[in-house]
């Protein structure tokens, strides 16, 4: 097959799964085409079956705010033509799907089928958003098949947005063989928070939580990622006197390469669509301290792989970690039941042909309509 895959290359969940998911695919022989505004993230083309296009924005005086979805949506029209693209995959739905939806538009009979890919935000916040909310009910409405990560967003989306009746849930994956223990190197556990530093990671709970264990016992807390909020989070860590023992190591690209060094990965979210760094901590035998919201449940195996507490709960998330930190046979224990759980349920060989069945599904189901 052809395939087409927009997406954002920030550090986020979308991009990485998106980057991954086409790099699974061209593995298994497909021709994939990633778009974005630069090359996303963790993507790295390592075949001619994997390629990058830039989606180019340009600057006019006069567009004083230049229109990346129309962009895009040219973009994927003139790819389709020249590669002969089966399927576009929208991964995030605004405004992803409706460039998508643009791009078949401007094909006509020849346009490619679409899938949407729903991860969380742009359904929980930006599809709230009065400015965005009708055309991401519009793209996800359009798009010939919609998917989300987890059971709970699809729920979510379903009732939020009465946006599409048939979506279905195709969770993320991790690749144990690149997600893999390590041997630990530092004389103190390590505890880790991902973040993009906005407020649904709540990641000033986590430092507070770290906090409140470290009066118990030695410990240090890494910081992955960046955002908005970071400054503030430095500030408090000055302020509760935690500072020494706490690095914010900016984004990172060698994730593995943190998590395989983790006691625990602290997960403090409001929400979070799937919770793609609780996976990859599991695929590491890292255990998990999470909130219990949105997708965690399903990543999370609340007493087997992790424990999952309240939203805003520091006291319980302090509890948890030293629980692991203090008891090193129900870590490992953890640990590898995380591990496993990332394998069994949740690694490349299981998701990604049920994407290649939904591509098949809709790239057959044209074939019979045009023979009807
Ligand atoms: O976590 C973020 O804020 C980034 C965001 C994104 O769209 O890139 O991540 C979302 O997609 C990931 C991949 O499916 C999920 O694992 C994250 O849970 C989801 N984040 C939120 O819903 C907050």
């Amino acid at each position: 097959m052809n395939i087409g895959i927009l997406c954002w290359p920030t550090s986020g969940g979308s991009g990485v799964v998106a980057s991954e998911l086409g790099a699974a695919l061209a593995t298994r022989g497909h021709r994939v085409h990633v778009f974005s505004y630069r090359q996303p993230f963790r993507m790295q083309p390592r075949s001619e079956r994997f390629t990058f296009h830039p989606i180019r924005i340009p600057e006019y005086p006069l567009l004083e705010y230049p229109s990346y979805g129309m962009a895009a949506a040219c973009a994927l029209a003139e790819a389709a033509r020249s590669f002969a693209l089966d399927v576009i995959h929208a991964h995030y739905a605004y405004p992803h799907a409706v460039s998508a939806y643009l791009a078949c538009r401007m094909l006509g009979a020849r346009a490619p089928r679409t899938v949407t890919t729903l991860h969380g935000t742009d359904i929980a916040l930006v599809g709230q958003d009065a400015s965005f909310a009708c055309l991401t009910r519009f793209g996800i409405r359009q798009s010939d098949a919609v998917t989300a990560v987890s059971e709970f967003l699809r729920g979510r989306t379903q009732s939020s947005l009465e946006a599409a009746a048939d979506i279905r849930v195709i969770p993320n994956f991790v690749d144990t063989d690149h997600f893999k223990p390590g041997r630990h190197l530092h004389d103190v556990p390590i505890i880790v928070h991902v973040s993009n530093f906005r407020p649904v990671k709540r990641s000033a709970d986590a430092l507070r939580a770290f906090s409140l264990a470290r009066r118990k016992r030695p410990a240090r807390m890494l910081f992955v990622g960046d955002g908005p909020e970071a400054p503030a989070v430095k500030e408090l860590a000055r302020r509760l006197g935690v500072a020494d023992d706490v690095q914010f190591g900016g984004e990172d690209r060698d994730i593995e390469g943190v998590l395989s060094q983790a006691s625990v990965l602290l997960s403090t979210s409001e929400f979070e669509g799937f919770g793609l760094a609780s996976l990859e901590a599991m695929a590491c035998e890292v255990p998990v301290v999470a909130t219990n919201a949105g997708g965690l449940p399903e990543v999370v195996a609340d007493g087997q792989t992790g424990f999952l507490v309240p939203v805003g709960d520091v006291d319980a998330m302090a509890q948890r970690m030293l629980d692991l930190l203090d008891d090193s046979t129900l870590a490992r224990r953890m640990g590898e039941a995380g591990r496993a759980r990332a394998h069994d349920v949740f690694r490349p060989e299981v998701v990604v042909p049920r994407y290649e069945g939904l591509y098949d599904e809709l790239l057959s189901s044209r074939r019979e309509a045009a023979h009807a």
